[in-house]
This record gives structure tokens, sequence and C-alpha cells, in this order.
């Protein structure tokens, strides 16, 4: 049986090839794809944000990271579906309208991929309609919106509106984050949480909307 170690050691060094070799040669010898995201490539993950936290890595290796958490993840998500695992809940996440910052929220996209939810990903500038018609159209139940700039934080409480006046808001959380964002701002703008980080992300989803199916 293929050393799963190894698995958690590709994603936390950011090395996609042997993350997805490793990831293809174990689920070829039957290994569990739930057991693989919750007991290796979560963990390698956590410990990539808390190695950012402490300034041991940076961007960079942040980015690579995530890249190898994809590309094994991109083999194992079909299977998940497969076994009917409902996901933990359906999340549309983007940028806000204005900011062009995704970095953080690529991060926090993946963590919630590989903590069992299903991710409508709208990418960056993101307008209020768009988080919307993810709503209406592909029920997504979690919204999760990124800002890095102070001149577009107000476009978060534009988009909370913008799910209040189309009849929605009271169908979903809105969880936000980015590095000027705080909790008293989630407060003040109607968002029911705030997380400082792609791991929090995860727990705060969960806490919010889902069960979580893959731990
Ligand atoms: C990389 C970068 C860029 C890149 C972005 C590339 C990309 N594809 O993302 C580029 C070069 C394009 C850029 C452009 C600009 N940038 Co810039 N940029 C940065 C920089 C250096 C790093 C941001 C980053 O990726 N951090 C790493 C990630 C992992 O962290 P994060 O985004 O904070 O995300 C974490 C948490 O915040 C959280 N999180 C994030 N989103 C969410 C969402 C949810 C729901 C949750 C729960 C959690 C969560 O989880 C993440 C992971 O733990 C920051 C400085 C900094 N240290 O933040 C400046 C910074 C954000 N930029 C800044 C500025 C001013 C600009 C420009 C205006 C510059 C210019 N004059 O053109 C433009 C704006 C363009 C635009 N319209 O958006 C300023 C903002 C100042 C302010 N207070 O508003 C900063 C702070 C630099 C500075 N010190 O002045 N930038």
């Amino acid at each position: 049986m293929s050393d799963l170690q190894k698995l958690y050691d590709a994603i936390l060094n950011g090395d996609a090839k042997t993350a997805v070799a490793v990831t293809n040669e174990a689920l070829g010898e039957g290994a569990d794809p739930l057991e693989m995201v919750s007991r290796y490539m979560v963990p390698a993950m956590d410990e990539v944000g808390k190695r950012f936290e402490c300034e041991e890595y940076f961007v960079p290796e942040l980015l690579l990271a995530a890249r190898a958490m994809k590309g094994s993840l991109a083999l194992i998500r079909p299977l998940l579906t497969e076994r009917g695992a409902e996901p933990a809940g359906r999340v549309a996440i983007g940028t806000v309208k204005g900011d062009l910052h995704d970095i953080g929220k690529n991060l926090v996209a993946s963590m919630l991929e590989g903590g069992g939810f299903e991710v409508i990903d709208l990418g960056a500038d993101v307008p209020p309609e768009k988080f919307v018609a993810a709503v209406k159209e592909k029920g997504a139940n979690l919204v999760c919106l990124s800002a890095l700039l102070t001149v577009t934080m107000p476009a978060m409480r534009t988009t909370i509106e913008a799910l209040r006046s189309a009849g929605v808001r009271e169908q979903v959380k809105v969880l936000i984050g980015g590095a000027p964002v705080t909790q008293n701002y989630a407060s003040e703008i109607g968002a029911d949480g705030y997380g400082e980080s792609a791991t929090s992300a995860v727990s705060l989803a969960r806490q919010l909307v889902g069960e979580g199916v893959a731990r």
C-alpha cells in the first residue's frame, strides 16, 4: 500500500507532480479517498497555513501547496461524488467587485473543497448580482466574500444588500475574510461570520452550514 505520508509531504512541499502520482497510485490500490483528504491532505494545508503565519512560508509556497492540493483533489473529487457522499454544503466564493486579489480566496476555496464542500468559484472582481445568481440558480447555501483592499470592503456590504433585495438573504449564510477585514466589520455589515485564515474558514463554514463529510 502506498505511503500516504508522501502525499502529506508533497502538498506541504508544493510538489504537485508527486502529489498527483501518489494520489493515483493510492487510489489504484484502493485507498479510501475520504481518509486521504481528511488525514493527509487537509492536515498538510493546515501545516502550510501555520508555516505561513510564522513567516516560514511565503506566498509562493502557499500557491505551490494549493496547486498540489488541487491536483490531488481533481482525482479524488469524482470518487467522492460516486460514493454518494453528500457535500457538507454548497459554497459560492469570490473576491468582491473592484478587487483583483485572489490568492487568499483561492486558498480558502481549496481548503473548503478539501473539507468536503462543493465550491462554486466565481473568481475575482465579482459583482453582487453574480453572487445572487449563484444562490438562486446553483443553490449555494454559503456565500464567501474576500476583499484585500480597504476601498473594496464596502462591496461586501453591497453584496449582502443585493442578497437581501433579491429575497435570498435568509436562505444563505455569509462568511467574509481578507487581510483588512475584521469581526467588527462583519457584525457591522450583517455578515454571519468572519474568518481570518483559510483554515478557520473551514471550521466556520462547518459551524454555519454543515456537519462535514471529510472528517
Ligand atoms: C499579491 C498582492 C497583489 C497582487 C495580487 C495578485 C493576485 N492574483 O491575487 C497584485 C500585484 C495584482 C496587486 C494589486 C494591487 N494591490 Co496588492 N497586494 C498584494 C499583497 C502583496 C499580498 C496579498 C496576498 O495574496 N496575500 C497572501 C494571501 C494568502 O493572504 P490573504 O489574501 O490575506 O488571505 C488570507 C486571509 O486574509 C483569509 N481570507 C482571504 N479571503 C478570505 C475570504 C473568506 C470568506 C475567509 C473566511 C477568509 C479569507 O484567508 C487567506 C489565507 O489564510 C498585499 C500585501 C499583504 N501582505 O497582504 C498587497 C495589498 C493588499 N495590495 C495593495 C494595493 C494598494 C494594491 C493596488 C491598489 C496597487 C496599485 N497601486 O495598483 C492593486 C489593486 C488591484 C485591484 N484592483 O485589486 C495594498 C492594500 C492597501 C489597502 N489597505 O487597501 C496591500 C495591503 C499592500 C500594501 N501594504 O500597501 N496586489
